[in-house]
């Protein structure tokens, strides 16, 4: 082998060599991601209502209230956390489907899916007080003590006027590489706005200022084989006992209701 050809073939190792560390970088850069994903302890487990299509979720004045959907099975309930008992409830008219819920000083909000209405109730009584109207689709619903946050299944969250329901304000959520669809129960916990994403075991935890999804909670394995003997629907349903520091989380059709802790990785 001449010294020539030697060094040309050295050139082309070197050359196949750079590209070959170029793609591990990229792949590398590609799929390590920054935002630190948070696992849980289950704290307490309380019964759940099988037939609750849960879409709504908050605690308050020591009760759970809970919104469900699908057409002729929508429902507003307060709920005893203990039994999952049903205290009270108001179903909804067989043309809703009802989904997220808050409760805003005396008032419970209820959205519906397709319909572009939401409710107002009296938060003891549950008469109906008045009902708005958005464009979009309803999923979630939350507040940060001045405005309600609305999501509609897209990445983007609406802030509303809790008095006149008019448009306010808009965030898309994002995480690394891309904006965060199909954003859905939706709870204000601490300054943070923490998202279900639909059809995933996965809560985002969302910056309210920037709209940076800044924390992931994987919630895998919350449900045991014997959970899922008969059908269950999806993670969906997130509240938060602040008095407390206590996070509730349950799922459309789940027999269980968790309090949970979340453990920061590393
Ligand atoms: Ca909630």
């Amino acid at each position: 082998m001449s010294k020539v050809i030697f060094t040309n073939r050295l050139f082309r190792i070197f050359i196949l060599g750079l590209f070959v560390l170029l793609g591990a970088v990229l792949v590398f850069s590609c799929n390590s991601d920054n935002i630190p994903v948070y696992t849980y302890n289950i704290v307490n487990t309380y019964p759940h209502d099988r037939d609750a299509f849960t879409e709504g979720l908050v605690f308050e004045d020591g009760f759970l209230f809970e919104g469900t959907g699908l057409l002729g099975h929508s429902t507003l309930r307060r709920v005893d956390l203990e039994t999952g008992n049903i205290l009270q409830i108001r179903e909804l008219s067989a043309q809703f489907f009802g989904e997220g819920i808050t409760i805003y000083g005396d008032n419970i909000i209820q959205l519906t899916w397709q319909s572009h209405v939401g409710f107002v109730y009296d938060k003891n009584s549950f008469e109906l007080l008045q009902e708005f109207n958005y464009s979009t689709e309803g999923w979630g619903i939350t507040h940060d003590g001045t405005r309600l946050i609305m999501s509609d299944g897209t990445s983007t969250l609406h802030f509303l006027d809790p008095q006149t329901f008019e448009e306010i304000g808009q965030l898309e959520v994002f995480d690394d590489h891309s904006p965060v669809t199909k954003l859905n129960e939706l709870e204000y916990v601490q300054g943070e706005i923490y998202a279900n994403v639909w059809q995933t075991d996965r809560i985002a935890i969302i910056a309210p200022e920037t709209g940076r999804v800044i924390g992931w909670v994987d919630l895998r394995g919350l449900l045991t084989a014997g959970d899922r003997s008969e059908p269950v629907n999806v993670l969906n349903g997130i509240a938060y006992d602040a008095d407390n520091d206590r996070l509730f989380v349950t799922g459309k059709l789940w027999p269980k209701l968790f309090e949970i802790k979340l453990i920061s990785p590393g």
